[in-house]
Protein backbone atom coordinates (compact mmCIF):
# COMPACT_ATOMS: atom_id res chain seq x y z
CA UNK A 1 0.00 0.00 0.00
CA UNK A 2 2.46 2.51 0.96
CA UNK A 3 3.94 2.20 -2.72
CA UNK A 4 0.79 2.55 -4.40
CA UNK A 5 -0.73 5.82 -1.84
CA UNK A 6 3.22 7.46 -2.79
CA UNK A 7 2.22 7.08 -6.47
CA UNK A 8 -1.14 7.95 -6.22
CA UNK A 9 -0.37 10.76 -4.85
CA UNK A 10 2.44 12.28 -6.69
CA UNK A 11 -0.39 11.97 -9.77
CA UNK A 12 -2.50 14.38 -7.54
CA UNK A 13 -1.00 17.69 -9.13
CA UNK A 14 -1.44 16.63 -12.52
CA UNK A 15 -5.31 15.66 -12.26
CA UNK A 16 -8.37 17.67 -12.71
CA UNK A 17 -10.52 14.57 -11.24
CA UNK A 18 -10.22 11.26 -9.07
CA UNK A 19 -12.67 8.80 -9.55
CA UNK A 20 -13.21 6.61 -6.63
CA UNK A 21 -15.12 3.31 -7.33
CA UNK A 22 -16.37 1.60 -4.40
CA UNK A 23 -18.52 -1.78 -4.16
CA UNK A 24 -22.33 -0.76 -4.46
CA UNK A 25 -23.37 -3.43 -1.73
CA UNK A 26 -20.77 -2.02 1.23
CA UNK A 27 -19.79 1.40 0.18
CA UNK A 28 -18.10 2.56 3.51
CA UNK A 29 -16.18 -1.19 3.79
CA UNK A 30 -14.78 -0.48 0.02
CA UNK A 31 -14.11 3.60 0.68
CA UNK A 32 -10.20 3.76 -0.80
CA UNK A 33 -7.93 3.69 2.39
CA UNK A 34 -6.35 7.11 0.15
CA UNK A 35 -9.24 8.89 -0.20
CA UNK A 36 -7.53 11.06 2.91
CA UNK A 37 -4.26 11.91 0.98
CA UNK A 38 -6.30 13.46 -2.26
CA UNK A 39 -5.83 17.47 -1.99
CA UNK A 40 -9.30 19.18 -0.48
CA UNK A 41 -9.61 21.07 -4.05
CA UNK A 42 -8.92 18.11 -6.15
CA UNK A 43 -12.46 16.89 -6.85
CA UNK A 44 -13.34 13.59 -6.38
CA UNK A 45 -16.39 11.80 -7.56
CA UNK A 46 -18.39 8.52 -6.01
CA UNK A 47 -19.20 5.56 -8.81
CA UNK A 48 -20.60 2.78 -6.85
CA UNK A 49 -19.88 -0.49 -9.23
CA UNK A 50 -22.20 -3.79 -8.82
CA UNK A 51 -25.28 -2.26 -8.72
CA UNK A 52 -26.25 -4.77 -10.32
CA UNK A 53 -25.95 -7.30 -7.78
CA UNK A 54 -26.79 -4.89 -4.63
CA UNK A 55 -30.08 -4.11 -3.17
CA UNK A 56 -31.83 -1.42 -5.59
CA UNK A 57 -33.60 0.50 -2.81
CA UNK A 58 -30.31 0.44 -0.39
CA UNK A 59 -28.50 1.70 -2.96
CA UNK A 60 -30.25 4.37 -4.38
CA UNK A 61 -30.31 5.80 -0.58
CA UNK A 62 -26.60 5.55 -0.57
CA UNK A 63 -26.48 8.14 -3.57
CA UNK A 64 -28.86 10.43 -1.90
CA UNK A 65 -26.65 9.94 0.83
CA UNK A 66 -23.71 10.72 -0.71
CA UNK A 67 -25.54 13.49 -2.65
CA UNK A 68 -26.77 14.46 0.93
CA UNK A 69 -22.94 15.10 2.23
CA UNK A 70 -22.60 17.28 -1.05
CA UNK A 71 -20.40 14.65 -2.94
CA UNK A 72 -21.19 13.62 -6.57
CA UNK A 73 -22.23 10.13 -6.78
CA UNK A 74 -23.58 7.49 -8.75
CA UNK A 75 -24.23 3.82 -9.03
CA UNK A 76 -23.86 1.96 -11.69
CA UNK A 77 -23.66 -1.96 -13.60
CA UNK A 78 -19.72 -0.79 -15.26
CA UNK A 79 -20.70 -4.39 -17.58
CA UNK A 80 -22.92 -2.12 -19.39
CA UNK A 81 -22.60 1.80 -21.10
CA UNK A 82 -22.08 4.60 -18.97
CA UNK A 83 -24.65 7.33 -19.41
CA UNK A 84 -23.32 9.92 -22.31
CA UNK A 85 -24.06 12.62 -19.26
CA UNK A 86 -21.58 11.52 -16.91
CA UNK A 87 -18.41 11.51 -20.04
CA UNK A 88 -19.38 14.82 -20.91
CA UNK A 89 -19.40 16.05 -17.25
CA UNK A 90 -15.81 14.72 -17.09
CA UNK A 91 -15.02 16.14 -20.51
CA UNK A 92 -16.45 19.64 -19.36
CA UNK A 93 -14.43 19.61 -16.20
CA UNK A 94 -11.29 20.54 -18.32
CA UNK A 95 -12.23 23.97 -19.40
CA UNK A 96 -13.47 25.01 -15.93
CA UNK A 97 -10.65 24.54 -14.08
CA UNK A 98 -7.21 26.67 -14.25
CA UNK A 99 -5.84 28.15 -17.39
CA UNK A 100 -3.00 26.36 -18.14
CA UNK A 101 -5.68 23.33 -18.53
CA UNK A 102 -8.10 25.19 -20.52
CA UNK A 103 -6.79 23.20 -24.03
CA UNK A 104 -5.89 20.00 -22.82
CA UNK A 105 -8.49 17.12 -21.95
CA UNK A 106 -9.35 16.18 -19.04
CA UNK A 107 -7.02 14.27 -16.76
CA UNK A 108 -8.62 11.67 -14.55
CA UNK A 109 -7.47 8.48 -11.89
CA UNK A 110 -9.75 5.84 -11.04
CA UNK A 111 -8.75 4.48 -7.63
CA UNK A 112 -10.41 2.40 -4.98
CA UNK A 113 -10.00 -1.44 -3.61
CA UNK A 114 -9.17 -3.90 -5.38
CA UNK A 115 -11.60 -5.73 -7.74
CA UNK A 116 -14.23 -3.40 -6.99
CA UNK A 117 -14.32 -2.67 -11.24
CA UNK A 118 -11.76 -0.04 -11.69
CA UNK A 119 -10.51 -1.21 -14.86
CA UNK A 120 -13.53 -2.04 -16.20
CA UNK A 121 -14.74 1.70 -15.22
CA UNK A 122 -11.64 2.80 -17.47
CA UNK A 123 -12.38 0.84 -20.42
CA UNK A 124 -15.94 2.22 -20.49
CA UNK A 125 -14.71 5.90 -20.55
CA UNK A 126 -11.94 5.33 -22.79
CA UNK A 127 -14.32 2.95 -25.10
CA UNK A 128 -12.42 0.21 -25.31
CA UNK A 129 -10.95 -2.80 -23.60
CA UNK A 130 -7.55 -0.74 -22.35
CA UNK A 131 -6.73 -2.42 -19.64
CA UNK A 132 -7.19 -6.11 -18.52
CA UNK A 133 -10.34 -7.07 -15.95
CA UNK A 134 -10.30 -10.04 -13.78
CA UNK A 135 -12.45 -11.88 -11.57
CA UNK A 136 -9.94 -12.15 -8.78
CA UNK A 137 -8.26 -9.03 -6.70
CA UNK A 138 -4.66 -7.98 -7.70
CA UNK A 139 -5.24 -7.67 -11.47
CA UNK A 140 -4.27 -4.17 -12.19
CA UNK A 141 -0.64 -4.06 -11.22
CA UNK A 142 0.63 -0.57 -11.56
CA UNK A 143 -0.71 2.98 -13.08
CA UNK A 144 -1.26 2.94 -16.58
CA UNK A 145 -2.42 6.38 -18.59
CA UNK A 146 -4.72 5.91 -21.55
CA UNK A 147 -6.65 8.23 -23.41
CA UNK A 148 -10.40 8.16 -24.45
CA UNK A 149 -12.57 10.85 -26.19
CA UNK A 150 -11.68 13.92 -24.36
CA UNK A 151 -10.11 12.54 -21.30
CA UNK A 152 -6.71 10.67 -20.09
CA UNK A 153 -7.45 8.62 -17.49
CA UNK A 154 -4.89 6.56 -15.11
CA UNK A 155 -5.60 3.07 -13.81
CA UNK A 156 -4.83 1.94 -10.81
CA UNK A 157 -3.97 -1.02 -8.75
CA UNK A 158 -6.78 -2.09 -5.70
CA UNK A 159 -5.44 -0.58 -2.38
CA UNK A 160 -6.16 -2.11 1.04
CA UNK A 161 -5.49 -0.34 4.63
CA UNK A 162 -2.77 -2.85 5.87
CA UNK A 163 -3.67 -1.09 9.55
CA UNK A 164 -7.26 -2.25 9.33
CA UNK A 165 -8.93 -4.69 11.35
CA UNK A 166 -8.00 -8.25 10.02
CA UNK A 167 -12.14 -8.76 10.33
CA UNK A 168 -12.72 -5.81 7.99
CA UNK A 169 -10.44 -7.46 5.48
CA UNK A 170 -12.17 -10.81 5.88
CA UNK A 171 -15.33 -9.04 5.26
CA UNK A 172 -13.96 -8.11 2.01
CA UNK A 173 -12.97 -11.02 1.00
CA UNK A 174 -16.84 -11.36 0.86
CA UNK A 175 -16.95 -9.01 -1.83
CA UNK A 176 -14.09 -10.17 -3.46
CA UNK A 177 -12.04 -7.35 -2.55
CA UNK A 178 -9.35 -8.81 -0.75
CA UNK A 179 -7.79 -12.54 -1.08
CA UNK A 180 -9.99 -15.09 0.72
CA UNK A 181 -6.49 -17.44 0.52
CA UNK A 182 -4.26 -14.76 1.87
CA UNK A 183 -6.49 -13.05 4.91
CA UNK A 184 -7.55 -16.30 6.28
CA UNK A 185 -9.73 -19.90 6.23
CA UNK A 186 -11.84 -20.02 3.24
CA UNK A 187 -14.51 -21.74 5.90
CA UNK A 188 -13.82 -19.27 8.95
CA UNK A 189 -14.37 -16.39 6.12
CA UNK A 190 -17.49 -18.17 4.88
CA UNK A 191 -18.79 -18.35 8.46
CA UNK A 192 -18.46 -15.16 9.58
CA UNK A 193 -19.98 -14.23 6.22
CA UNK A 194 -23.19 -16.27 7.30
CA UNK A 195 -23.17 -15.22 10.47
CA UNK A 196 -23.58 -11.42 9.33
CA UNK A 197 -26.21 -12.67 7.02
CA UNK A 198 -27.84 -14.30 9.76
CA UNK A 199 -27.85 -11.27 11.64
CA UNK A 200 -29.01 -9.02 8.95
CA UNK A 201 -31.52 -11.12 8.39
CA UNK A 202 -31.47 -12.43 4.54
CA UNK A 203 -29.07 -15.66 4.79
CA UNK A 204 -32.11 -17.59 4.18
CA UNK A 205 -33.15 -15.60 0.69
CA UNK A 206 -29.05 -16.23 -0.15
CA UNK A 207 -29.45 -20.09 0.91
CA UNK A 208 -32.77 -20.36 -0.98
CA UNK A 209 -30.81 -20.40 -4.40
CA UNK A 210 -29.18 -23.61 -3.51
CA UNK A 211 -31.79 -24.78 -1.61
CA UNK A 212 -30.20 -25.07 1.41
CA UNK A 213 -31.66 -24.78 4.63
CA UNK A 214 -30.62 -21.67 6.41
CA UNK A 215 -31.48 -22.96 10.06
CA UNK A 216 -28.38 -23.88 12.49
CA UNK A 217 -25.26 -22.28 12.96
CA UNK A 218 -22.76 -21.12 10.34
CA UNK A 219 -20.76 -24.53 10.36
CA UNK A 220 -23.68 -26.21 10.33
CA UNK A 221 -25.32 -24.67 7.01
CA UNK A 222 -21.39 -24.57 5.58
CA UNK A 223 -21.75 -28.62 5.73
CA UNK A 224 -25.06 -28.32 4.12
CA UNK A 225 -23.88 -25.77 1.27
CA UNK A 226 -20.77 -28.64 1.15
CA UNK A 227 -22.89 -31.64 0.58
CA UNK A 228 -25.19 -29.77 -2.02
CA UNK A 229 -22.31 -28.68 -4.37
CA UNK A 230 -20.35 -32.32 -3.61
CA UNK A 231 -17.22 -30.72 -1.99
CA UNK A 232 -16.50 -33.89 -0.27
CA UNK A 233 -13.16 -35.38 1.48
CA UNK A 234 -11.98 -39.00 0.99
CA UNK A 235 -13.67 -40.15 3.84
CA UNK A 236 -16.68 -38.76 2.78
CA UNK A 237 -17.10 -35.82 5.16
CA UNK A 238 -17.53 -32.56 4.51
CA UNK A 239 -14.64 -30.16 2.73
CA UNK A 240 -15.31 -26.89 4.49
CA UNK A 241 -12.53 -24.99 2.92
CA UNK A 242 -13.65 -26.02 -0.63
CA UNK A 243 -17.05 -25.45 0.66
CA UNK A 244 -16.19 -22.54 2.44
CA UNK A 245 -13.94 -20.68 -0.84
CA UNK A 246 -17.66 -21.83 -3.01
CA UNK A 247 -19.61 -20.15 -1.66
CA UNK A 248 -17.47 -16.83 -1.41
CA UNK A 249 -16.96 -17.01 -4.82
CA UNK A 250 -20.40 -17.20 -5.83
CA UNK A 251 -21.83 -14.74 -3.23
CA UNK A 252 -18.87 -12.02 -4.69
CA UNK A 253 -19.99 -12.66 -8.10
CA UNK A 254 -23.79 -12.51 -8.37
CA UNK A 255 -24.79 -16.02 -8.16
CA UNK A 256 -26.24 -16.02 -5.04
CA UNK A 257 -28.68 -13.15 -5.60
CA UNK A 258 -28.64 -9.31 -4.97
CA UNK A 259 -27.83 -8.53 -1.52
CA UNK A 260 -26.13 -5.38 0.20
CA UNK A 261 -23.89 -5.95 2.91
CA UNK A 262 -24.25 -1.67 4.24
CA UNK A 263 -27.01 0.85 4.25
CA UNK A 264 -26.55 4.40 4.84
CA UNK A 265 -28.41 4.07 8.82
CA UNK A 266 -26.41 0.65 9.43
CA UNK A 267 -22.80 0.69 7.76
CA UNK A 268 -20.12 -1.51 9.00
CA UNK A 269 -17.59 1.19 8.62
CA UNK A 270 -18.95 4.64 9.98
CA UNK A 271 -17.05 7.18 8.18
CA UNK A 272 -20.28 8.82 6.56
CA UNK A 273 -18.61 12.30 6.10
CA UNK A 274 -16.09 10.91 3.39
N1 LIG B 1 -21.78 -7.62 -12.06
C1 LIG B 1 -20.85 -6.69 -12.20
N2 LIG B 1 -19.57 -7.03 -12.33
C2 LIG B 1 -18.66 -6.05 -12.46
C3 LIG B 1 -19.00 -4.69 -12.46
N3 LIG B 1 -17.87 -3.96 -12.57
C4 LIG B 1 -16.86 -4.85 -12.65
N4 LIG B 1 -17.33 -6.10 -12.58
C5 LIG B 1 -16.55 -7.36 -12.56
O1 LIG B 1 -15.73 -7.30 -11.40
C6 LIG B 1 -14.48 -7.93 -11.65
C7 LIG B 1 -13.35 -6.97 -11.32
O2 LIG B 1 -13.34 -5.93 -12.27
P1 LIG B 1 -12.02 -5.08 -12.57
O3 LIG B 1 -12.41 -3.95 -13.43
O4 LIG B 1 -10.91 -5.94 -13.00
O5 LIG B 1 -11.72 -4.54 -11.09
P2 LIG B 1 -10.44 -3.71 -10.58
O6 LIG B 1 -10.94 -2.80 -9.51
O7 LIG B 1 -9.74 -3.09 -11.74
O8 LIG B 1 -9.57 -4.89 -9.96
P3 LIG B 1 -7.99 -4.90 -9.56
O9 LIG B 1 -7.22 -4.34 -10.71
O10 LIG B 1 -7.73 -6.35 -9.37
O11 LIG B 1 -7.87 -4.11 -8.31
C8 LIG B 1 -14.52 -8.38 -13.11
O12 LIG B 1 -14.94 -9.73 -13.14
C9 LIG B 1 -15.59 -7.48 -13.73
O13 LIG B 1 -16.23 -8.06 -14.85
C10 LIG B 1 -20.39 -4.34 -12.32
O14 LIG B 1 -20.79 -3.17 -12.27
N5 LIG B 1 -21.26 -5.38 -12.20
MG1 LIG C 1 -7.79 -3.32 -12.39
Amino acid sequence: MAKGRRQLTALCDSLDLILEVRDARAPMLTMSPVSDDFPAALPVWTIMSKADLSNAEITSRWVSCFKNLGRRAWAFDLRRNLPESLKRSISALSPSTSAKKIYRDTRVAVVGTPNVGKSTLLNRLVGRRATPVGGVPGVTKGISWFRGPGCIVADSPGILDPHADASVHRMMAWLSSSRGDVIGSWDEIACECIDFMQFKGFASGVMSVWNVNSDGTPREILERVGVRLGKLLSGGETDLAAAGRAFIEALASGKLGRFSLESPDSPIISRLNQ
